[in-house]
């Protein structure tokens, strides 16, 4: 029952910052999905007898892959399979199951907030059995192992079905369809107050949760409208589609324009919130304000004992480097501990696992806690809930007060999508070699304090990962940071990031961009992106 196949290795299954990302048409050559996952299982030691989560986002080509990744985990050895539901598995519910069943790991079929369809994008990756993306070392050995593999296992039977709950044997191997949702919204229930937020919502605080057609419609509706009353409608675009309606599943002011454009309207919602193809990122808008993610981790760490599954307080906090340094100030008030890492949320899953930090967060719209070790939408838009409720506050007021009392860091990413792969390399290399000169120079009113690029070293394993990002830091406090986006699938994505520290509340409410506009110039001015990319303006603002 078990077949060995022949293949020859691709050699481009390099893992980025989150798994392997390609378009359908390249993951549905012959064998290509295969490699990869037997790439996954070579790389692996002690797997067998043992459960295997798997689960995804349920976009084009989910259910393809979940038949080859099931056949091929009975014929690898695991003992038993958990899949979600129809495929379904938004990311942070398919790490709690990990963690949750002591599973030995688990695959994520997503490819996050690109879009989906038969020439969009597809994912794939591998978790470990903390619940969290695989590290470094793991995803190395697997790239080094695709390069060469020339066999794969798989059995030789019918699908399975998907479609039902329940429990049955392929060859040999014990499969369980689970429901997606219970555990994950059983947690969500543990963690947050939801009497006090069923009681918000109850007074008439107008909540509407966009989940743009991706895996959280029905995390959302269980727990929006059944477990907290919100009336029904609330949640909207809530079926999973496997094109996402032909939208970018992306929550930011771009593609969740229409729900940031009903919230700031008159009589819309008071509250508003979005999230990704997989369920892991976030965006929050109240009226009048939308919340920058680094704030929002910010201001969740400094709330965060409102929340029953936080009251004895926060270990520490982590966030990716490009990430503002708004949470630095709440560290170090908290007087606990700070880490900055690479970007991607496997760099935060030793700290947790550790113990010293609780709280993580990226600018690209995750944050998340150790509850897991994905960041995780849905938990971020309840402790805002939370917050709300214990404070009796409305999102502006909330941020408007963190403002006050730690000062804001102006905040923006601009990001330059689809740009020629050459040019953008050229663009770092000369970068690079500029670093040396930069210190000591005076661009406009900012001098240069410092400029490297980035290496984090892991403070619990002590591995080293470099070249993380530019950084050019001026005097106080404002930052300018370049890096290549390492999920992308066609050309090269350069990501310009900038942050200016205004500590006097009389400047808080100037537009972003014009605060950062010297900035956005001399970012411009020092790595000669417009003529180098032949780019006038951003392909994206966040
Ligand atoms: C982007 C974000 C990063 C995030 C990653 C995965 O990576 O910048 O912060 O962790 O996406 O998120 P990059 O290399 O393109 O900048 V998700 O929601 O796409 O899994
Ligand atoms: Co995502």
């Amino acid at each position: 029952m078990i077949k060995t196949v022949h293949t020859a290795p691709y050699q481009d299954q390099k893992p980025g910052t989150s798994g392997l990302r390609k378009k359908v048409p390249v993951f549905a050559q012959e064998n290509y999905a295969e490699n990869f996952i037997q790439s996954i299982f070579d790389s692996l030691e002690g797997f067998e007898g043992k459960t295997l989560v798997i689960g995804g986002d349920g976009r084009y080509y989910n259910r393809e892959v979940i038949q080859k990744a099931i056949k091929m985990a009975a014929a690898a050895g695991f003992g038993k399979v958990m899949v979600g539901k129809g495929g379904i598995l938004s990311t942070p519910a398919a790490s709690n199951i990990i963690r949750k069943y002591h599973a030995f790991g688990g695959i994520i079929l997503s490819a996050s907030h690109n879009p989906g369809g038969p020439t969009e994008d597809f994912g794939i990756k591998y978790n470990i059995g903390n619940g969290g993306p695989a590290p470094e070392k793991i995803t190395d050995a697997i790239f080094t192992r695709s390069k060469v593999i020339d066999t794969y296992k798989i059995a030789d039977v019918a699908d399975v079905d998907l479609d039902a709950l329940g429990s049955f044997k392929v060859a040999g191997m014990q499969v369980e369809v689970i429901d997606p949702v219970a555990d994950y919204a059983d947690l969500m229930e543990q963690l947050f107050d939801f009497p006090a937020i069923r009681a918000l919502i109850a007074s008439g605080v107008h909540v509407a949760m966009d989940s743009m057609g991706a895996v959280t419609g029905p995390y959302a509706k269980e727990i929006f409208e059944e477990r907290l009353g919100a009336p029904e409608g609330s949640v909207r675009n809530f079926t999973p589609l496997p094109d996402f309606g032909g939208h970018h599943p992306d929550p930011n002011l771009v593609h969740a324009k229409d729900l940031y454009d009903d919230v700031m309207s008159k009589d819309g919602p008071h509250f508003g919130a979005a999230s990704d193809g997989d369920g892991d990122r976030n965006m929050i808008v109240g009226k009048g304000m939308f919340v920058t993610p680094s704030d929002s981790l910010a201001i969740i760490a400094a709330n965060a004992t409102v929340a029953p599954g936080y009251a004895k307080g926060i270990a520490g906090i982590a966030r990716s480097m490009p990430t503002s340094a708004a949470a630095d100030r709440v560290a170090e008030k908290l007087g606990i501990g700070m880490y900055e890492t690479p970007t991607g949320w496997k760099f935060f899953g030793n700290l947790m696992d550790a113990g010293k930090v609780t709280v993580c967060g990226e600018e690209s719209f995750g944050t998340g806690s150790d509850h897991v070790r994905e960041k995780d939408g849905l938990w971020a838009i309840l402790f805002w809930l939370n917050i709300m409720a214990a404070r009796n506050e409305g999102v502006a007021e909330i941020v408007r007060k963190h403002w006050a009392e730690y000062g804001r860091n102006y905040y923006s990413r601009h990001d330059y999508e689809e740009v020629n792969t050459e040019a953008a390399n050229n663009l770092m290399a000369a970068l690079r070699e500029k670093l040396a000169t930069l210190p000591g120079k005076t661009f406009g009113s900012l001098k240069v304090s410092a400029a490297d690029d980035f290496a984090y070293h892991d403070p619990i394993d002590g591995s080293v990962s470099k070249n993380q990002g530019i950084r050019i830091l001026f005097e106080g406090g404002s930052r300018i940071v370049l890096r290549l986006s390492g999920t992308g699938t066609s050309g090269a994505t350069i990501r310009v990031y900038v942050e200016r520290y205004e500590p006097d509340p009389a400047k808080h409410g100037i537009d972003t961009q014009e605060a950062l506009a010297d900035l956005i110039a001399i970012a411009d001015e020092i790595s000669e992106l417009k003529k180098r990319t032949g780019r006038d303006k951003p392909s994206v603002i966040t």
